[in-house]
């Protein structure tokens, strides 16, 4: 699977690029990351504008319809296999974990990440890409976003993950909407807290049957909404 991620601030991936699992799936060539700058599309080559005020008025700056088009367009050339394209914008839809297993199925997908108020309306109306957030609360800009939906992506893809620690139940995923169950390891106790007595009985049914009863228990106090039927329609995502 191949990322393209359109960006002012590629240095931002720098470490999560080298210092994470994906650094290992890169090296197996499972997945494939380039990084475009989105300023070596501007026009002016002193200044490299790719910004500018809003008509009408109001804070901010954004972020230039020609720059990014030319931008997107260049990019979607280097590769034959064509981009699914995503822009990251707190007006997106919320990401969840069916999005990212949808997401996961597709060879390419490139990141359009804004900074600054957000990108010219007509980015949208041109290239009609995908529009996701990642939560309702505001980031600085897509870059975090970016990385967040790419993590999530990553750890489903075929031989990413050891078999030790499979995606396969996850939280959140299409076959469980649950949350997960406490775990412990050693030591047996720590400054007066024992490991729940059942899981060191052995009786394999036993645990199973706390650990049904914990994620029921959990999901109930921390996600009722998740236990909604309303909830869990599962909408097709995507053009
Ligand atoms: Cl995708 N971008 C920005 N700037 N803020 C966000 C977001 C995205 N998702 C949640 N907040």
């Amino acid at each position: 699977m191949r990322f393209d991620i359109v960006t002012l601030f590629p240095a931002i991936f720098d470490g999560y690029l080298t210092q994470s699992l994906l650094e290992k799936a890169i090296q197996k060539d499972l997945v494939e990351i380039q990084r475009h700058d989105l300023r070596d599309w501007a026009a002016d080559t002193p200044h490299r504008k790719v910004d500018d005020r809003p008509f009408g008025g109001g804070p901010g700056m954004l972020l230039q319809v020609d720059v990014t088009v030319r931008c997107v367009e260049d990019v979607e050339r280097s590769c034959p296999t064509p981009a699914r394209k995503v822009l990251l914008t707190p007006q997106g839809r919320r990401f969840d974990q069916p999005m990212a297993e949808d997401l996961a199925g597709s060879p390419r997908v490139m990141l359009l990440c804004g900074r600054y108020e957000g990108f010219d309306q007509r980015v949208v109306d041109l290239l009609q890409p995908e529009e996701i957030s990642i939560g309702d609360f505001v980031l600085n800009g897509g870059e975090v976003a970016a990385m967040t939906i790419i993590d999530s992506v990553v750890r489903l893809l075929p031989g990413v993950l050891g078999d030790e620690n499979s995606s396969v139940d996850d939280s959140f995923s299409r076959g469980n909407r649950l949350l997960e169950f406490p775990q412990y390891t050693r030591p047996r106790e720590f400054r007066g807290l024992p490991v729940p007595e059942v899981l060191l009985s052995g009786n394999h049914q036993a645990i199973a049957r706390w650990r049904n009863e914990q994620t029921r228990l959990r999901t109930e106090q921390r996600r009722a909404d998740l236990l909604d039927p309303e909830n869990n329609n599962v909408e097709p995502f995507g053009n």
